[in-house]
């Protein structure tokens, strides 16, 4: 079972996608964290990404889609995976379907996290306190939400089309979310 957690920055991605991660025993995808492990070690993409990173870009197309195709093709994603901020494109929204298509399989469930952006900030700004992450200023958050309106936003309306997308209410506890969200899967 593939399935893509959608939302803005701070709508709870990261937070359900381990939850269901867990419960389904799928390995999770998460291209912040891989982009994050880059940039603490120093190597070459996480000596590049980290320019775009702490701006609140997005790290460029160029740079993200071996990543992707890299980690889609890893023997642990064979027979499922759930995705977490990624595609954030229409470049990396193809290339999921294609390398998902090479091997005869689709995304199954799009869970689309619908937070107010008066919460969304709230958020990013109470977790800047503990975790003290490079692009959780108030001058880039605010730079990750229009990004995120400009170039992810779309994707919203191209996966809607497929009949598979659901909003999920992203306000309330944690725990009520994971529940609504196991109830939308189904297991
Ligand atoms: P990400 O790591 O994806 O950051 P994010 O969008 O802020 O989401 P995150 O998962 O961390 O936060 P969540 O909403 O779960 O990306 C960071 C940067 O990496 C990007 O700006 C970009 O530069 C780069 N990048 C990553 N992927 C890329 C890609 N594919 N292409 C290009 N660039 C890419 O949680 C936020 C906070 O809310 C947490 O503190 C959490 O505890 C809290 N929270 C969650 N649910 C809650 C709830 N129900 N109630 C209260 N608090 C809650």
């Amino acid at each position: 079972m593939f399935v893509l957690i959608l939302g803005a920055p701070g709508s709870g991605k990261g937070t359900q996608g381990k939850i269901l991660a867990e419960r389904l025993q799928l390995p999770k995808i998460t291209t912040g964290d891989i982009l994050r492990a880059a940039v603490k070690d120093g190597t070459p993409l996480g000596k590049d990404a980290k320019k775009f990173m702490d701006q609140g870009q997005l790290v460029p197309d160029a740079l993200i889609l071996e990543l992707i195709k890299g980690e889609l093709t890893k023997p642990e994603a064979k027979n499922g995976a759930i995705f977490d901020g990624f595609p954030r494109t229409a470049a990396q929204a193809e290339l999921v379907d294609k390398v998902l298509g090479a091997e005869g399989n689709r995304l199954n469930h799009i869970l689309l996290l619908d937070v107010p952006e008066e919460e969304m900030v709230r958020r990013m700004v109470g977790r800047a306190a503990v975790e003290r992450r490079s692009d959780d200023t108030p001058e880039t958050i605010k730079t990750r939400l229009e990004v995120y309106q400009r170039d992810t936003a779309p994707l919203v309306a191209h996966y809607a089309q497929r009949g598979i997308m659901r909003r999920v209410p992203g306000t309330g506890s944690i725990d009520q979310i994971a529940e609504e969200i196991k109830r939308i899967i189904g297991r």
